[in-house]
């Protein structure tokens, strides 16, 4: 900062930064004290009316600034409240925070190894065991800004291997491929379909079973009957950890299919891929997931690290570099004096590149592999003692998962008018209104948030996560009680 009414630079410096930190640490504060609401709910002409949002044509001076910063968070949702249930995403690992402060102090662009030589290393090695977890001897691993775009690159390397031209030459002969994935897999893999003019139409949906897992038979009458027509089949999704359900497909039946038919299969662990660190949970969850081809990996959602860091791991080396390399000469030169694999950014469709690593190689070696599956097992005994709490009230409230795979709890809260009734389609649609009006009390009262969505057949219904360390027992105890208090009478 410059010098001011005679300070010195560096004395504005420090203590412009203690300010800040004493702002970031109040928000730390509140977020964790139960007490504390989780949202002071505004609606967005509230909001503009509440909090100045204009560019000024002068210099503001840094107490303004400071209060900038203090209303930022003040009107921010408190994602790191326990008794935020709401998103995949939540909590605040410390250690993780401590990363994201130092990577944005570090400001450094994740391209090549000239710049970031630290961080690139760490990513080299954070990556490399992340493939040893999933059973990859050798292969290639990126990050990549979210779990949409790894799942878009898992299409990118299948369409590269299958048809090599398309690079080059574009969608010429796009109507005789096929692409399968669960009809509850992420929104993203027809997404990925559409921006790389693969066409959603040639992305075919695979029936569930009740439990919102890929029926392998399904696809396999799909892939013969495509087949006959003339299509290509050439990638299946499978995904571990769906976001409704939190549903686990058979990866090791659907490999055996792919297999027999040369067909690229990738798995979508965004939201899963958290259990593949804990021995009690990988081997049911993950059986077969060494034989796929690539892996979407989100440390930011089960994992905790924080916002954001998604991973994708390939198995076949020199696939991410063949189909995105666009060798820029003035980032990418040949003739440097080190070793140029260690530039990776020519593997990815992005040039400015964040560092997403320092926050999860710092929480991985505070908390060793062993924690964070310790971690993992924690969050699902949560997720039991939810199932059983609701299935003691179960008056109250109607469980559509008794056995969750993941930390999805599913359920319709019953308000006392409609208790004691057979379930029926006429009885869920009923719900399904009441869901939406519970959480638009909850919002408004601001001491709970719990998502809620509806799929397929099903009116909405509450999905309940729990991906926060701070969360606890009486957590989940108060979560029913306030729903209680708040939907009696609806
Ligand atoms: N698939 C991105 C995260 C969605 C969620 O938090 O519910």
């Amino acid at each position: 900062l410059p010098v001011v009414n005679g300070n010195k630079a560096e004395t504005n410096t420090e203590n412009f930064l203690e300010e800040v930190f004493q702002i970031l640490m109040e928000h730390i504060r509140k977020s964790n004290d139960r007490s504390n609401k989780i949202l002071d709910f505004h609606h967005p002409d509230q909001i503009l009316d509440a909090m100045d949002f204009s560019l000024p044509q002068k210099p503001q001076n840094l107490d303004q600034i400071l209060v900038d910063c203090k209303d930022a968070l003040k009107y921010q949702v408190k994602t790191a409240h326990p008794r935020f249930l709401n998103q995949l995403s939540q909590g605040l690992d410390i250690v993780s925070m401590a990363g994201e402060w130092l990577a944005a102090t570090a400001n450094t662009n994740m391209f090549t190894y000239k710049i970031a030589p630290v961080f690139i290393m760490m990513e080299h090695e954070v990556l490399k065991k992340m493939r040893e977890i999933i059973g990859f001897p050798g292969g290639d691993s990126i990050l990549a800004p979210g779990g949409s775009i790894s799942n878009m690159y898992a299409l990118l390397c299948a369409r590269h291997k299958y048809f090599p031209d398309f690079k080059n030459k574009g969608a010429s002969k796009d109507d005789t491929i096929a692409i399968y994935t669960s009809a509850q897999c992420h929104y993203s893999i027809k997404g990925a379909c559409a921006t790389l003019g693969l066409g959603t139409d040639n992305c075919f949906p695979v029936e569930c079973d009740a439990k919102g897992k890929m029926d392998p038979n399904k696809l396999k009458e799909m892939i013969l009957r495509h087949k006959e027509e003339g299509r290509m089949p050439f990638f299946v999704n499978c995904t571990a950890g769906t976001t409704g359900m939190g549903a686990f497909d058979p990866i090791s039946d659907i490999a055996d299919i792919c297999q027999e038919h040369g067909i690229w299969l990738h798995v979508d662990a965004a939201w899963g891929g958290g259990l593949l660190m804990s021995d009690k949970y990988r081997p049911s969850r993950f059986e077969g997931v060494s034989r796929v081809d690539s892996v979407t990996w989100n440390p930011h959602k089960l994992l905790g690290t924080l916002l954001q860091c998604s991973t994708f791991h390939c198995k076949e080396k020199g696939l991410l570099l063949q189909c995105n390399r666009m060798s820029a000469d003035y980032l990418f030169q040949q003739d440097k004096h080190y070793d140029v694999s260690y530039d990776t950014g020519d593997k990815v469709i992005q040039c400015g590149r964040h560092n997403d690593i320092f926050k999860f190689w710092l929480m991985w070696r505070a908390k060793g592999t062993e924690g964070m599956g310790a971690q993992m097992d924690r969050l699902m005994a949560l997720t039991r003692y939810q199932v059983c709490r609701l299935q003691d009230s179960s008056n109250k409230f109607h469980l559509l998962n008794d056995e969750p795979e993941c930390v999805n709890v599913c359920f319709w809260y019953i308000p006392e008018r409609l208790r004691g009734k057979e379930m029926s389609k006429e009885l869920m649609q009923e719900l399904g209104k009441v869901t939406a009006k519970l959480k638009q009390k909850m919002m408004m009262a601001g001491t709970l948030m719990v998502g809620y969505q509806p799929l397929g057949d099903l009116p909405n219904f509450f999905r309940s996560i729990i991906s926060n360390q701070a969360t606890r027992e009486e957590d989940i105890d108060f979560m029913l009680e306030e729903m209680d208090r708040l939907g009696h009478d609806l």
